[in-house]
């Protein structure tokens, strides 16, 4: 029986799936396969070699991919945000550490079947970080990759533990192993600010207060924010984080200097994200009320990141700084959005 050669995605109905299987259809070899939790949206099944419905936690759902299809490279999207993480600890670990080596041993598997290597691309996060108080966030200045690794969230713990795996199955796999240790997984991640997306919007964040009060303010909808003016942490356009993926995904494996990387595009705080959204929706309706808790998980998240080993390594240069992201992406591509949904 011959095997179709293909991509997996995994939450590939989230907010990073969405756009990446738009792009990737447009310049792959392979097809894509998608998997998730949630039915695909209808408007991506075109798109799609199979649209699978089901959990990465699923073993059977694992050996049946295994067996129908040839996978090429993994985008390892499925995951439990930070804000959910912490009301389902376990549950977030379970997803977020126990899928993840379940694609990891997958994607070896893989490589020993076609022998050629697997790539694996993992969106980590800011998350990872965790600064101790806001007087040290202030004087930090932009994160590097090896700084401030002391996470305080669930969801933080797991990115940091997976990018240590991957890393793992990339360079040390079964070392003491006799026939020698290459698993043939190239594992590759970036560590994404918060991310914002004109078309979709996020659930179980705690940057989700950015896209929030966007999209709140195109449907004429108030909008109580959750952090307090003050709050302040990198954001990304969706269109960069797809390109920050695929751009990594692209490079050869030998101008990699590490296997995770930051990636950075503009600093705002809540309050810079209100001025702009009045600048578009004069009536919009934008109160601050604070949630101590989920403010204190952004208050150890670096307000910026040092990006230029990506620069360095893979030419890595945001297209979006915050004017271009708000002026010809978020408010136009959002306003049409909702025009078009009430029409
Ligand atoms: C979250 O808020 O949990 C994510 C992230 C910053 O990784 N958007």
């Amino acid at each position: 029986m011959v095997r179709k050669p293909v991509i997996l995605i995994t939450g590939a109905n989230g907010e990073i799936g969405h756009g990446l299987i738009d792009h990737l259809v447009r310049q792959t070899q392979y097809g894509i396969v998608a998997l998730d939790l949630k039915p695909l949206d209808e408007s991506l099944h075109k798109y799609c070699t199979a649209a699978l419905t089901g959990d990465i936690l699923d073993q059977n759902l694992l050996q049946r991919l295994i067996s129908e299809y040839e996978i090429h490279a993994i985008y390892h999207l499925a995951a439990l945000l930070s804000t959910r993480a912490e009301f389902t600890p376990d549950t977030a670990h379970q997803v977020n550490v126990e899928g993840t080596l379940n694609l990891l041993k997958l994607a070896h598997e893989q490589s020993r079947w076609h022998g050629n290597p697997v790539k694996f691309l993992f969106p980590s996060s800011i998350a990872v970080y965790g600064l101790p108080n806001l007087k040290i966030k202030k004087i930090a200045g932009k994160i590097k990759e090896y700084q401030y690794n002391q996470p305080t969230t669930m969801y933080g713990c797991n990115k940091l533990y997976c990018e240590q795996l991957g890393r793992y199955f990339t360079m040390h796999y079964r070392q003491l192993a006799a026939e020698g240790h290459c698993s043939g997984v190239d594992f590759r991640a970036v560590r994404f600010p918060g991310l914002i997306s004109a078309v979709t919007l996020p659930s179980g964040g705690t940057s989700d207060y950015a896209p929030e009060m966007i999209h709140a303010a195109a449907q004429g909808q108030p909008y109580p924010c959750f952090v307090s003016e003050e709050a302040q942490i990198p954001f990304m356009a969706m269109p960069d984080g797809i390109k920050a993926l695929v751009q990594l995904a692209d490079v050869s494996a030998d101008r990699l200097s590490q296997r995770v990387y930051n990636v950075g595009a503009f600093s705002v705080t809540a309050r810079d994200i209100r001025d702009r959204v009045l600048l578009a929706f004069p009536g919009a309706e934008i109160t601050f009320n604070p949630d101590t808790a989920r403010e204190g998980i952004v208050s150890t998240w670096p307000a910026d990141v040092d990006d230029s080993l990506a620069r360095q390594d893979w030419n890595w240069q945001p297209d979006y700084d915050a004017d271009r992201a708000f002026h010809e992406y978020l408010i136009p591509m959002i306003t049409k959005y909702y025009r078009s949904k009430l029409a």
